[in-house]
């Protein structure tokens, strides 16, 4: 699949959809999921173009990518999660509805077992 820049978070990127901007640098976005799994539930997006994790991996440079990541770090400590579980769903089957590279950051309770099944 490649990349659709119709996708809701390239218009958050845009500033077409709102959102409630958390935290952002020169690599990330990060902005509260609209309907949140857990009471920290927020979403971490690179700047850049990347329709999921492998696209990312794939195609971003070195810096883009530790940039997100150390992105990411900075978010969960801003928010004080001590304890928080990290998800990207890469693909349909995997649960991917928003096809724009993202990490959701899940805390702010004792999480269940990894699939909740
Ligand atoms: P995933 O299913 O892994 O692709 O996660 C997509 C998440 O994006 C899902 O938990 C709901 C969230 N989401 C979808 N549309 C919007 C939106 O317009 N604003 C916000 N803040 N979150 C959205």
């Amino acid at each position: 699949m490649s990349y659709d820049s119709n996708n809701v978070f390239a218009k958050i990127l845009r500033g077409e959809i709102p959102a409630r901007k958390l935290y952002e640098d020169a690599f990330a976005l990060a902005f509260p999921d609209v309907a949140p799994s857990a009471p920290t539930h927020v979403l971490v997006i690179p700047k850049g173009a990347y329709e999921n994790y492998d696209a990312f991996v794939a195609r971003a440079s070195d810096a883009e990518i530790t940039g997100f990541f150390k992105a990411v770090r900075s978010v969960a400590q801003q928010l004080g999660a001590q304890h928080y579980r990290l998800i990207t769903n890469k693909g349909e089957d995997a649960g991917q509805s928003v096809h724009h590279f993202h990490v959701h950051i899940l805390g702010g309770k004792t999480l269940g077992t990894l699939l909740g099944e």
